[in-house]
């Protein structure tokens, strides 16, 4: 079973409602990130809980350890249940976020390697596979991998076996839901859902990745 995972990247409180609304019978889950948060504060967690599915919070946490579990706290605190962080921070800083998720009940997912061009920059040569290793060392719940290389996705399923692979990068980035989908616990879909005309209709024409895992 893959999880479909709306990426609700809009900036109005008002529009990010509506589109989850009609999304809702079709998703798993909601990230929301930097932009909505920002622009609508934590306690729009509250406001989607309604639609009683996962809220995932993508801060992409990278911080010291004391700063990741302050951070961490707030996130739980405010009703998400995962939250993502990165792991080039080190063991102590993701340890900080796996273990803040662990006493509030909820799971936290590290960021092995980014799904955009230049993410080949740092994240490949090895890091990446590190980063998976230390995720998995620490506990984590799994990792974010990107839908855009899924030869490298399969190779990081390599290293963390039955834990989650949430898979960005569908869609706007160029990834293909249906190859991705069956390497992955659950993939991330934001502008080919949010911006399309009809958002239901969109999520309606993904869902059918839910049975393939
Ligand atoms: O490597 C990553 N790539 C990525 O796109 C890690 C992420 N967390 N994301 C997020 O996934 C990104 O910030 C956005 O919220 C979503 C993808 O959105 P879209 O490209 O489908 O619109």
């Amino acid at each position: 079973m893959t999880d479909l995972i709306l990426a609700l990247d809009v900036m109005e409180k008002k529009k990010a409602l509506s589109i989850a609304e009609a999304c809702a019978p079709n998703i798993d889950a909601i990230k929301l990130g930097y932009p909505l948060i920002l622009s609508s504060g934590l306690s729009i967690a509250d406001e989607m809980a309604e639609h009683d599915l996962p809220l995932i919070a993508d801060f992409k946490v990278a911080d010291i350890p004391n700063t990741n579990r302050l951070i961490a706290e707030q996130v739980f605190d405010a009703g998400f249940s995962s939250i993502i962080c990165h792991g080039f921070t080190g063991k102590d800083s993701v340890l900080a976020c796996v273990e803040t998720a662990f006493e509030c009940g909820g799971a936290c997912y590290v960021v092995a390697e980014m799904s955009h061009p230049g993410a080949t920059d740092f994240f490949h040569g090895g890091t990446a596979e590190k980063i998976a290793a230390l995720a998995m060392e620490c506990g984590a719940d799994g990792i974010i991998a990107p839908a855009t290389r899924p030869e490298r996705v399969k190779i990081l399923r390599g290293i963390v076996g039955t834990r989650k692979i949430l898979s960005p990068g569908v869609g706007a980035q160029g990834g293909d839901a249906n190859t991705i989908a069956k390497l992955v616990d659950g993939i991330i879909v934001g502008r080919a859902i949010y911006e399309a005309e009809d958002p239901a209709t969109a999520a309606k024409d993904f869902a059918h990745v839910r049975s393939e895992r």
